[in-house]
């Protein structure tokens, strides 16, 4: 089976060298996978394309060496060229996770082919009339969020007045009901909202800070891993 069609979104680490307290960004992923995590996506706003498909290089390094290949996703945000520079070097990237002003998932999809995976994120405004209505076609999961405010990304949730809007239990409930297509959730998730977010039903959640910015990542990682799957 593709990695693709066994996708698993329930321990999603977001991680770039703007994120890890000047440590390197394979330790930080390395540690995660070590924990459990399943699925990695390399996201910096600040790194050139060199550094990024250098960090997925590494990445894809640290998930082969852990023997994880076919189980630990490794996605790159944003970055189509990414993506497709890494792969012609040879690299084993598995997908992107896209934005909704960033490329267009059909384009991702006609770049990527079939067996890569396709992540997009969540309108903010009107989010279940937009649930309800989008083509799913070419998308495996969707990022929802954010739970809390959050300092690494403080535009997630930003409504037209300039408002953020944060994601209550109650709705991410009724989200995960009326998506056709699993739901990751994230946006200052800490390890004492684990278990009323595995509630929700969400498929899983994702962190940058919680564990990129943790002095013993690993174990923050192990601990949120370990409390996901109790309370699932
Ligand atoms: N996308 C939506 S919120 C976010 C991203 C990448 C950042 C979440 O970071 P943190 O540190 O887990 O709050
Ligand atoms: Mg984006």
């Amino acid at each position: 089976m593709s990695i693709r069609e066994n996708l698993d979104i329930s321990a999603y680490l977001v991680v770039g060298p703007e994120n890890t307290k000047g440590r390197p960004v394979k330790e930080i992923i390395s540690a995660a996978i070590s924990a459990g995590f399943s699925c990695i996506q390399i996201r910096s706003k600040v790194a050139a394309a060199i550094e990024l498909i250098d960090l997925t290089r590494q990445a894809a390094s640290v998930i082969a060496s852990a023997g994880k290949s076919e189980k630990v996703a490794l996605l790159v945000d944003d970055r189509l060229d990414v993506v497709l520079a890494a792969r012609k070097l040879g690299i084993k990237v598995d997908g992107i996770h896209v934005g909704q002003t960033d490329i267009p998932v059909d384009i991702c999809r006609e770049y990527l082919g079939e067996e890569s995976i396709i992540g997009l994120s969540a309108r903010t405004e009107e989010l279940f009339e937009y649930i309800k209505t989008v083509d799913v076609s070419q998308i495996d999961y969707f990022g929802a969020g954010p739970l809390h405010k959050t300092m690494t990304k403080p535009d997630c949730g930003l409504d037209s007045t300039g408002k953020v809007i944060v994601r209550s239990l109650d709705e991410l409930t009724k989200l995960k009901k009326l998506s056709p297509k699993p739901v990751v959730v994230g946006g200052g998730v800490k390890i004492f909202d684990i278990p009323q977010l595995a509630q929700t039903k969400v498929d899983g959640f994702f962190v940058v800070s919680a564990v990129a910015e943790a002095d013993d990542p690993e174990l923050v990682a192990r601990e949120l891993v370990k409390a996901w799957k109790s309370a699932k």
